[in-house]
């Protein structure tokens, strides 16, 4: 089984356009089959593929896992992730206690002192400063019933408007993108338009590496009968980039000129579904005009590559009949990440090619829960995709929680975590929760996240089952359950729903989420209108079955998706109610977009200042169901290279890791096949910095700087790659700061998603010592 960490996709099986993918068990098991006592049904939540698979379980421990056949997502397949991280949970060093800070020092406790000391200082900064020096910082990994707790808490209970999730730097990007083009949030097609397709686009979406299992549908298409073609767009010859037709190695923030020219190569050659753009879009003579003048010469200049490339891409774009794209996060991560994001939809609206078989735009999750931290709205929206400058969504809202409209706070978008952050570092809010999520390695500047979040003034709660970088800096530190120690729902990037089973109990003290929140709500006397329990449920089958009501009549509608639909057989798209029992394959089939004034998520913003649209200009201009075409012209990044930092750094994926590593360090295949930092130079570049394969070097940029081995790769010159997965917890001389990339990103977003950009920043290099003798892993 180790050779699924060589052998990263495993063996093909090829298939021609509908035909069914053929299935393919994957399993890896620690034990003997005859061993085993239980299969406990599940789902992988190492990316937002969320691969369907079975808990094996002896002796009341995890002892592997094995891909479900029947299940819609994966046919039975798992990646390295699905099949070796779960040994996590197993792991000697789990947190097994609350720890409280005492002298300086955190110390172990017990749950009594620990949630006490919580509330207290809740009560506390309530009582003196109110709602809003109180913020909530959750995740992209929990599950439904965990987010809609904690959204309930923070938005209906503590009346605080300082709630987001980790997905903000992760996914934001595509809900924003999906929300401006269609009305609303959710992607609108299915994993099995990718049997269908004979054209696939992927934009700054490296397939291989980050959603293996979806890849190796995308490679049974490329190497079975009439082969789809593809086009790749990503600065960086990833191993998704080279199976393409056409690689389109661009300059890393120049995609909004790229795309500006495919849509004008599109618009000149008349590749335009003209009935479609007429009778289901508006805006289209905006965009014509905006693209005219980005000629393929123009935005070879500016994204480095060939004109003539552009040309072909364009024509494979213009001239397929079932065209699936992906964005994921070359796109997401950039200073004009929704302006960009919002053209890929544009040509799949241009050519008429969405809510179709074989056609559509996924504007891609990354985390595996993403989806749930939006729907459940705990991530800076409102539940149930509603709009909170609707006064009617509000409404619903306030009755389904059975509270005062107006201790939701609406009279602003919810706050976004850069910005929640910055209130930290000002003082104003002076009490943070994380839970689920590891900022002190994945949040920009480290330098100053450590500075903000070390605060004495600031009351940190950190909710994790490991000790990370985050917990060290804590006032209280709370043990969690992790997935397969308890039960819930969570839904991938194409809208499949699964439930988790619990498998085996957490490990010493360790409790879920859900029973930490409901605590918390029960120990700060959170009630509704009529003085009972704001939160009634004990279960997360009784928190699912009220949100699932509350999402009735919205384009999330879950409310026939009950835990009993979801077992034994496979996971089931969204939406799932009385008019779609068995779930829904496509949203938009019949071509209405969900852009009514009254029925939208939101009602949008100007791509360039990020400005919010106002109710009275959106019905002004009722789109009533068309989908909205909204162009934008390409700004330069906003740190441009110069003589001091003459080279890009981005930051990315490899396939063995998860994020900061807390779970896959811990999984010994996972963990040997990359043990070590690294960073990815030209060979261009690296020559005349006297720079040979291994040398340690120092990456420098206004903010700070990260020492690593070089590798020398062809990917573009002038850009160096840095993985971000390696930070400090696991280091000898942690203190010294130089391993993580953060150090060297800076405090920038995109002015529609507020998403940080990761992808883009200047730097020097040079070098610092010779190379070792053994080069650390498989890079
Ligand atoms: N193995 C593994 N898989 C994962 C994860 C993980 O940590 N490890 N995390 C999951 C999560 S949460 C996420 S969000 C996804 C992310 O999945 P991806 O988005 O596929 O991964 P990244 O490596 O962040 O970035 C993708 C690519 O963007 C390219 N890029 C950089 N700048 C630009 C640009 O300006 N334009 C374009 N077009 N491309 C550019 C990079 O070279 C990189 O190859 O992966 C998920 N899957
Ligand atoms: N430079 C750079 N930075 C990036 C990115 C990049 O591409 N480049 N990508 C960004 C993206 S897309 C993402 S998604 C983020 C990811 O960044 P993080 O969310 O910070 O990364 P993780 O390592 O996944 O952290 C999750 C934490 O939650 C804990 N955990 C896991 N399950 C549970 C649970 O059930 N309950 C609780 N309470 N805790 C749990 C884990 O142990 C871990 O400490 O990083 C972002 N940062
Ligand atoms: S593709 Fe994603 S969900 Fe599927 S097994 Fe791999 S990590 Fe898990
Ligand atoms: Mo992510």
């Amino acid at each position: 089984m180790a050779s699924r960490i060589v052998d990263v996709w495993g063996d093909r099986t090829p298939y021609a356009p509908g035909e069914q993918w053929p299935e393919r068990v994957d399993q890896h098991l620690t034990l003997e089959e005859s061993r085993i006592e239980r299969w406990v049904q599940s789902a992988c939540v190492l990316c937002s593929n969320g691969c369907g698979l079975d808990i094996a379980v002896a002796d009341g421990r995890i002892v592997g896992v094995r891909g479900r056949a029947q299940d819609r997502v994966n046919h039975g397949r798992l990646g390295p992730k699905g099949l070796f991280g779960w040994q996590a949970n197993n792991s000697a060093d789990r947190l097994t206690q609350p720890l409280i800070r005492v002298e300086g020092e955190l110390r172990p406790t017990d749950w009594d002192t620990a949630m006490q000391a919580v509330v207290a200082r809740s009560q506390e900064i309530l009582s003196e400063h109110g709602p809003l020096a109180m913020a909530f910082y959750t995740s992209g990994q929990l599950f439904a019933e965990e987010y809609y707790a904690q959204t309930l808490i923070a938005r209906g209970g503590i009346g605080t408007p300082h709630l987001d999730g980790n997905t903000r730097l992760c996914t934001a990007t595509a809900e924003w993108a999906l929300v401006e083009s269609f009305g609303s949030d959710g992607n609108p097609g299915s994993y099995s338009d990718i049997d269908l397709c004979d054209t696939l686009f992927l934009v700054g979406h490296n397939m291989a590496e980050t959603q293996t299992v979806l890849w190796t549908r995308l490679l049974d298409r490329l190497q079975g009968p009439d082969r789809p073609r593809l086009v790749v767009v990503d600065p960086r010859a990833t191993p998704t980039a080279q199976e393409a037709d056409v690689h389109l190695a661009i300059r890393p923030g120049t995609n909004v000129a790229l795309l500006n020219a495919i849509l004008h190569e599109l618009i000149g050659h008349d590749w335009v579904d003209a009935a479609f753009v007429r009778e289901h879009t508006a805006g289209f003579a905006e965009l014509r005009g905006m693209v005219a003048e980005y000629t393929p010469e123009k935005a070879a200049e500016i994204c480095g590559v060939s004109a003539d490339a552009i040309r072909q891409a364009a024509r494979i774009l213009g001239t397929g009949e079932r065209l699936v794209s992906t964005v994921l996060q070359g796109v997401y991560q950039s200073h004009q990440a929704t302006a960009a994001a919002v053209q890929v939809n544009n040509i799949n609206l241009l050519r008429g090619m969405i809510g179709r078989p074989g056609c559509t735009v996924f504007q891609m999750n990354g985390q595996p829960t993403a989806e749930n931290t939006r729907e459940t709205g705990a991530n800076g929206t409102m539940p149930g995709f509603r709009n909170w400058q609707n006064d009617a969504h509000m409404q619903e809202i306030a009755e389904a929680w059975n509270v005062d409209v107006l201790r939701i706070p609406h009279w602003a978008p919810p706050t976004h975590a850069m910005e929640m952050f910055r209130h930290c570092e000002s003082g104003s809010v002076k009490f943070l929760w994380v839970t689920g999520t590891n900022p002190a390695v994945s949040l920009p500047e480290l330098h100053r996240i450590r500075s903000i979040y070390g605060q004495e003034r600031l009351f940190l709660v950190v909710s994790d089952a490991f000790m990370t970088e985050t917990t060290a800096l804590a006032d209280v530190v709370l043990p969690a359950a992790l997935w397969g120690e308890k039960t819930g729902c969570f839904t991938n990037a194409d809208r499949t729903v699964h439930l988790s089973e619990k498998a085996v109990d957490p490990p010493g003290q360790a409790r879920s989420d859900f029973d930490i929140l409901l605590d918390y709500a029960r120990r700060m006397d959170l009630r509704d209108k009529d003085g009972e329990p704001l939160l009634k449920w004990t279960e997360p089958e009784h928190a699912w079955n009220s949100f699932i009501t509350h999402t009735r009549g919205r384009p999330c509608d879950q409310s026939s998706l009950t835990y009993e639909k979801l077992r034994g057989g496979s996971g089931i798209t969204w939406p799932c109610a009385e008019y779609a029992p068995q779930g829904t394959e496509r949203l938009y089939a019949d071509h209405v977009f969900a852009t009514q004034a009254d029925y939208c998520e939101d009602y949008g913003h100007d791509l360039i200042t990020g400005a919010q649209n106002e109710a009275d200009e959106y019905r002004a201009h009722e789109p009533g169901g068309r989908a909205l075409i909204k162009a934008a012209p390409y700004l330069p990044p906003h740190e441009p290279v110069d003589d001091d930092f003459p080279l890009q750094l981005t930051t990315g994926r490899r396939v063995y890791h998860w994020h900061t590593r807390t779970k896959t360090a811990r999984a010994p295949e996972l963990q040997e096949a990359a043990p070590e930092m690294w960073v990815e130079l030209h060979p261009d570049d690296a020559g005349p910095l006297g720079i040979v394969d291994g040398d340690l070097v120092r990456v420098r940029s206004r903010r700070g700087e990260i020492d690593a081995p070089a590798v020398l790769r062809g990917h573009r010159p002038g850009l160096v790659f840095a993985p971000f997965h390696y930070g400090y917890f696991d280091q000898a001389d942690s203190f010294r700061h130089t391993r993580a990339p953060n150090e060297l990103t800076r405090t920038e977003w995109d002015p529609v998603s507020k998403q940080p950009i990761y992808k883009v920043t200047a730097v020097r290099v040079e070098k610092i010592a010779n190379a070792r003798a053994v080069a650390p892993g498989r890079y």
